[in-house]
């Protein structure tokens, strides 16, 4: 195999989320996974399985409080017996009844201090974990036309951003998420990428976007937005997951093929860039899964969805960026175009078990998993538990 290709495939990472591994459902119901992790230590037995068979995937990103422990130290410990490490740090300020009205927009001051409170605890636990990444999510918004006041709920969300950014450990940064909907139906605070740009501006240059494929509205084209925000160098990174009609946190790369390519194509391209800054900004993107597992086997959908991203990104990397060049300047429209699905319709698979044979990992690792008892194992060991760990059903109610 070509060394670029090899050493550009070795380097790829994928962070699954803690939340991933436990059970989760709809507002409907959370069916119980027979196996289904319930508590941090066996989401991290989960993921050290995940990369294991994969290579790709070392880290894990937490949610406190759902991944509360008293000893982060021996978390970490833990994970490292593991080969991995323990990632983004998610705050929840989402799931207590004092947040009906919001977190850091809540009207009532009191509330607006209890969630800065958590979110700079979480900075804390960052400190501890050895976690570079904060990552921000708010439900905040309305849900009628004059509920509150959107302007005053804007300048409370930039204070906090502001206070939090301030207090980022050395080498940390936040990434601010942004959502269209849902929980809040009229309006949400952080509604877009463009408001999301504007606070990250706003704070200071360790805030940057963070992107989650579930997020927009139908029909948005995210790889441009990923392109202006690799260009500005606030692109800072994603939440993979795969919808058709909402926020549906489904395997990434299952619905969106072609769109989860395009966006490894505006990446690739900008870590190929000729300007050092935007080849810096796609290198540091944090590449992060964020799904919830309703009827799947959890490792096993962990696997694919890191698979999936593991071809998107290998198709990529087959783009004939002189022939795109040339084509772009003649103007020749569908040559450019062919010169992107010529990689897109490439099977890749064979390349990619070439790289696992190079690389000790099994050829095919969702075979190897099914083969290796680890899901049987598992089930025996910890049951079945009714909504035990991950997202408990109340989560799920507020969409997440
Ligand atoms: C919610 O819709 C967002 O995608 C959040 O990033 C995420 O699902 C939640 O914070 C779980 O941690
Ligand atoms: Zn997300
Ligand atoms: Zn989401």
């Amino acid at each position: 195999m070509n060394a670029d290709l090899l050493t550009a495939l070795s380097a790829q990472r994928i962070e699954t989320p803690s939340w991933g591994y436990g059970n989760s459902g709809t507002r409907f119901k959370t069916f119980a996974a027979p196996g289904a992790a319930r508590d941090i230590w066996e989401k991290l037995d989960d993921a050290a399985e995940v990369h294991r068979l994969t290579g790709i995937a070392p880290s894990v990103a937490l949610h406190i409080p759902w991944d509360e422990v008293d000893d982060y130290g021996a978390l970490r410990d833990y994970a490292q017996e593991r080969q991995l490490t323990l990632g983004a740090i998610n705050p929840n300020v989402f799931q207590d009844d004092v947040y009906k009205l919001g977190s850091v927009t809540n009207p009532d001051e009191r509330v607006r201090e209890q969630a800065l409170s958590h979110l700079l605890d979480c900075v804390e636990v960052m400190k501890q974990t050895g976690s570079t990444d904060l990552s921000l999510w708010f439900a905040d918004g309305t849900n009628y036309a004059g509920q509150d006041d959107l302007r005053r709920r804007k300048r409370h969300l930039r204070a906090a951003l502001g206070r939090v950014h301030d207090a980022l450990p050395d080498g940390a940064r936040m990434l601010v998420e942004y959502k269209l909907f849902e929980p809040a139906f009229y309006a949400t605070d952080l509604f877009d990428w463009g408001a999301a740009y504007a606070h990250c501006l706003a704070v200071g240059e360790r805030a940057q976007v963070l992107v989650d494929l579930g997020h927009h509205a139908q029909g948005v084209n995210i790889e441009g937005i990923v392109a202006f925000l690799l260009d500005e160098g606030r692109l800072g990174g994603f939440h993979f997951n795969a919808r058709r009609y909402a926020d549906d946190d489904l395997i990434v790369g299952t619905a969106n093929p072609f769109e989860l390519f395009c966006i490894y194509a505006e990446l690739v391209a900008a870590a190929r860039s000729e300007d050092a800054a935007t080849r810096t900004t796609a290198q540091q993107v944090a590449y992060m899964i964020d799904q919830s597992h309703n009827i799947e086997p959890k490792v096993e959908a962990m696997l694919q969805s890191v698979l999936n991203c593991q071809e998107a990104y290998a198709q990529a990397l087959l783009i004939d960026h002189d022939h795109l060049r040339e084509a772009q300047e003649r103007g020749d429209v569908l040559g450019a175009h062919r010169v992107l699905t010529d990689a897109f319709k490439t099977d890749v698979r064979p390349l990619l078990r070439e790289w696992r044979g190079e690389t000790g990992r099994p050829a095919d690792p969702i075979a190897a998993h099914r083969q290796s008892g680890y899901q049987d194992r598992v089930a025996r060991e910890r049951g079945t538990v009714d909504s035990g760990g991950g997202y408990p059903v109340k989560d799920r109610v507020m969409g997440t």
